[in-house]
């Protein structure tokens, strides 16, 4: 198939030429590592105090599993490997306060995810010229600079305008005749569904191409993308602790996602006991990052369930392909591409001193985009009062949560026992999204 490389060489590499420079990186970045403290303590315990105590691939399997807990618990610097002065950037994962997880760029770090990034946009048939609308949100999640500064690596005309208002969206789409949009496919589904309100329809348009990532779908939901918006949708993985966007991403072939494997060791492991499995086999995803020297990361557990498919794909591209995500090992939410896990709401409404201790979290389908509803029970008393004063308790309540996961829920309130109380395990997470 005729594809567009972006660095033929490294892509089309032979196995032993990857392995060569997997090996090389992993003793380079285990160095780095054993500058943080947390690493050092992890690495030395097990009888790594070098980088060339690391003799062969196989002695990554000697480096014990990261966690996010580790991260939280070695908040803000514990995992930081240079000098303040150095980083030039820092990032957090997507939705989560209290203690959040940061992630440290250095110059160089900046530098190599945009490279991969755009080896990733080109391998997708992108190309310098295109207009591309970068609709997922700036700040300190992944998913906005990042793939804005591969973009303008590749050469194209990038629209920084981050996510939401969905007029000035399809607006913009007409205006400046965006080819390619970088989006979660929920807000896509939804700006199709508001095509037309303002006069703009599709033949206004010249949309070509969707980067679709940051929430789990299936390949039907693609498809149905594809249809309705005559376009080409191509899946797109990542996750902050590990740069963001850019780990794993569909060629043009749309076969699944090649995982950058200069760049990254990506493993699958059982995880329950921890054993790592044979590709193929379904598990939790482990992934060490191989580039990124001011905050080193072995073997983090992503808690994200796949697959890997052994090497090879039509493009010519040898570096091995990774299964959608098919699941996750924690009670983790995606809402409209913002993670979420329901601890956070609790920690939040039983620190309200009206609210009583039964609640419950929903969510499902507002049109194409995720509902998040809060339902809570409230002292009997506080109904027998002013409306206002319910009003005023459901707005403290949105903003409490708001400042903690980051988007706005529906918050319902009810009088003690009108929610379910399940016997056994309480059952506070209903999920009513479809499954297609
Ligand atoms: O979501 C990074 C990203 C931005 C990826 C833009 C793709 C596009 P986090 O906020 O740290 O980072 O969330 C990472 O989101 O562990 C997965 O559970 C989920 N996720 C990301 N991409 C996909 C995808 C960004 N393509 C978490 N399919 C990950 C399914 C995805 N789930």
């Amino acid at each position: 198939m005729d594809t567009p490389f972006w660095n033929r060489e490294i892509e089309t590499a032979e196995r032993s030429r990857i392995e060569q420079i997997q090996l090389q990186r992993l003793k380079t970045i285990v160095g780095w590592a054993l500058r943080t403290p947390f690493y050092r303590k992890r690495l030395t315990q097990v009888g790594i105090n070098a980088p060339q105590d690391i003799r062969r691939l196989q002695d990554l399997q000697r480096i014990p599993y990261t966690t996010k807990d580790d991260l939280r618990l070695n908040f803000p610097k514990g995992l930081l490997a240079v000098d303040m002065k150095e980083v030039l950037r820092i990032h957090s994962s997507s939705g989560t306060t209290g203690i959040p997880t940061v992630i440290y760029f250095a110059r160089d770090d900046v530098d190599n995810w945009t490279d991969l990034l755009a080896r990733s946009i080109t391998g997708t048939g992108a190309v310098p010229g295109d207009v591309f609308q970068n609709m997922m949100t700036y700040g300190m999640f992944t998913g906005g600079l990042g793939l804005h500064y591969g973009a303008e690596r590749v050469g194209m005309t990038v629209i920084p305008i981050g996510g939401g208002n969905t007029k000035r969206q399809i607006q913009t789409m007409k205006d400046f005749q965006t080819t390619v949009v970088h989006v979660t496919p929920s807000y896509l589904l939804h700006i199709h569904s508001r095509l037309g309100e303002d006069g703009i329809g599709r033949p206004d348009l010249a949309l070509r191409k969707a980067f679709i990532g940051a929430e789990p779908h299936s390949e039907n939901t693609r498809r149905k993308l594809e249809e309705l918006l005559q376009i080409e949708a191509y899946n797109s993985y990542g996750l902050s602790e590990l740069n963001g966007p850019g780990v794993a991403f569909e060629c043009v072939c749309q076969k699944d996602m090649h995982v950058w494997e200069d760049a990254y060791i990506a493993e699958v492991i059982n995880p329950h006991t921890g054993a790592v499995l044979k590709e193929g086999e379904e598990g939790e995803l482990v992934l060490t990052n191989l580039v990124r020297r001011a905050t080193p990361m072995l073997r983090y557990r992503t808690r994200d369930l796949a697959f890997l498919y052994p090497q090879g794909c039509d493009c010519g591209r040898t570096h091995r392909r990774l299964s959608r995500i098919l699941g996750r090992t924690d009670d983790m939410l995606i809402i409209n591409g913002v993670n979420v896990f329901p601890s956070q709401i609790e920690e939040k409404i039983m620190r309200i001193p009206e609210v009583a201790t039964n609640y419950q979290i929903h969510v499902d389908k507002n049109g194409a985009l995720d509902r998040l509803t809060v339902k809570v029970e409230i002292y009997p008393k506080l109904f027998l009062g002013e409306v206002a004063k319910l009003e005023a308790l459901k707005q403290k309540i949105v903003d409490e949560l708001r400042a903690s996961i980051v988007i706005s829920p529906l918050v319902e309130l009810h009088e003690p026992g009108a929610l379910p109380v399940s016997e056994g395990k309480a059952k506070r997470v209903v999920d009513d999204r479809p499954k297609d």
